[in-house]
């Protein structure tokens, strides 16, 4: 429990029809009695006027009470609910500071919600990511994630490694059985399950990051190839200056789309070439750069131009790159998906839909409607590691019959796991992601 009391204002910067500043921690029912005359009945609206400390009426609205630990932060919480403008919130939210309290550092409501029980990492991750929500199904899978679709799933995965630790320890503690043990069907078979449990909890962790994030898509290849031409027609809107001269573009430029409903960042870079003038090789340098954090890159060239061969820029590895050969109302070929590559013209917009279910499919993205939970870089990165650890306990067994290692592996894996939902956590890392959050929340 903290011992301190703390205070910010819960809605945006600005004006409103109404402002609300909240107040959390053990001060809250001393400093209810000091603003509003006396304690209101809990987690009834009630109507009131606010004073500061020395009486003065500085706003009048609605309070709600809710004693501890039943509150968003399982400590006592009082919600003044006034006019929203920023001066009558800032004078309040000062009313309150000399009645006692301290102004709240971001993420700090949802942080004690967290220290208290309230919510398990994922949850408090998934109430951030649901105010940022960019398309609709992103804030419906964040909304799942907040309501623990995606915590009771690594649970689940925890418990599966549990009982596997509880099979091999056991083996482990008679060693006069363990050969028997650790060659029983019932292990090969469990160890086969969470396998399979692994990879698909993975596989939807990782569209959970994309409903999330968006998906990066960097456009590059060599100038005048239609870089620019096929942003414009993905966006809908003449963005980037299109010219017939080599090395329009010469800055990095980004364009939000939506791909039903997966939301696509696209960037337009720089054509790739040797002798670019000193702006020009600029934009190459950004360029670059781009690829370093794409998720997928479009390796974009002139179809007319058959000498042209297979990417020669040294592309990012672990990142799928497809290779889209536009122009071709010029050159004459079909229009379509062939061996995995694109042939469409930005001029006339044929093969597009080709491109569009290309994007979708790199981004392993399908509308799973109910299903979706949004997930973090750092929630991908943890199973990652879990289910490297268990992979190498598996291949212990099977190679060496090394039981003891299996058990090591398993724990370490289903630690990782638990840093997920935040069963074991660093203040370091609890600090990192509670700072992202805005203030008030
Ligand atoms: N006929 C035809 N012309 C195209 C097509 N796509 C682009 N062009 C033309 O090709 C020229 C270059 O297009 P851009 O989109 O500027 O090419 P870019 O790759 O962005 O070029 P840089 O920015 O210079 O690297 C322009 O004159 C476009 O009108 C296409 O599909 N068909
Ligand atoms: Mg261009």
């Amino acid at each position: 429990m903290n011992d301190d009391t703390i205070v910010a204002p819960a809605t945006p910067p600005g004006v409103g029809g109404v402002g609300i500043v909240r107040i959390s921690g053990p001060e809250t029912l001393r400093i209810a009695r000091a603003v509003l005359g006396s304690l209101p009945e809990p987690r009834t609206a009630t109507y009131r006027s606010f004073r500061n400390r020395a009486g003065e009426k500085l706003d009048s609205g609605l309070a709600l009470y809710f004693p501890a630990p039943a509150s968003f932060t399982g400590e006592a919480v009082l919600e003044l609910h006034g006019h929203g403008g920023p001066v009558v919130i800032a004078l309040l939210v000062d009313a309150v500071v000399e009645l006692g309290a301290r102004m709240a550092e971001p993420g700090e409501f949802s942080r004690r919600a967290f220290l208290n029980g309230k919510l398990d990492l994922v949850q408090a991750e998934a109430i951030a990511d649901l105010i940022g929500s960019g398309t609709a199904q992103a804030a419906r899978a964040a909304l799942r994630s907040l309501s623990g679709a995606f915590s009771k799933r690594v649970d689940a995965l925890a418990e599966q490694l549990v009982r596997l630790r509880m099979h091999v320890e056991a083996a482990i503690d008679f060693p006069e059985e363990e050969i028997d043990f650790l060659a029983d069907d019932a292990l090969v078979e469990r160890l086969e399950e969470c396998a399979t449990a692994f990879a698909v909890l993975q596989a939807e962790a990782k569209q959970g990051r994309v409903l999330r994030d968006g998906f990066q898509v960097v456009i590059v290849g060599k100038p005048n190839a239609g870089k620019s031409s096929l942003l414009n027609l993905l966006s809908g809107q003449e963005a980037a200056i299109v010219t017939e001269v080599a090395g329009t573009t010469r800055d990095v430029l980004r364009e939000q789309i939506d791909i039903n409903g997966l939301a696509v960042e696209l960037v337009d870079t720089a054509g790739l070439r040797n002798d670019p003038d000193r702006i020009e090789a600029e934009g190459i340098r950004r360029a670059r750069e781009a690829l370093g954090s794409a998720d997928a890159v479009l390796w974009i060239q002139d179809a007319t131009d058959k000498t042209q061969e297979a990417p020669t820029e040294r592309l990012p590895e672990g990142v799928p790159v497809t290779i889209v050969h536009n122009k071709i109302d010029l050159s004459g070929d079909a229009p379509g998906l062939v061996r995995g590559e694109v042939f469409l013209s930005a001029e006339t917009g044929a093969g597009i839909d080709a491109l569009r279910q290309c994007i979708r499919r790199l981004a392993g993205y399908e509308d799973r409607g109910e299903g979706a939970f949004t997930a973090r870089r750092r929630h991908l990165e943890a199973l990652q590691r879990a289910a490297t650890h268990f992979a190498s306990g598996r291949r212990a067994l099977e190679e060496t019959r090394a039981g003891e290692l299996l058990a090591e592996e398993l724990r370490l894996s289903q630690q990782a796991l638990g840093e997920i939902v935040g069963a074991v956590t660093a203040d370091d890392l609890l600090g990192r992601i509670f700072s992202d959050f805005c203030i008030g929340k």
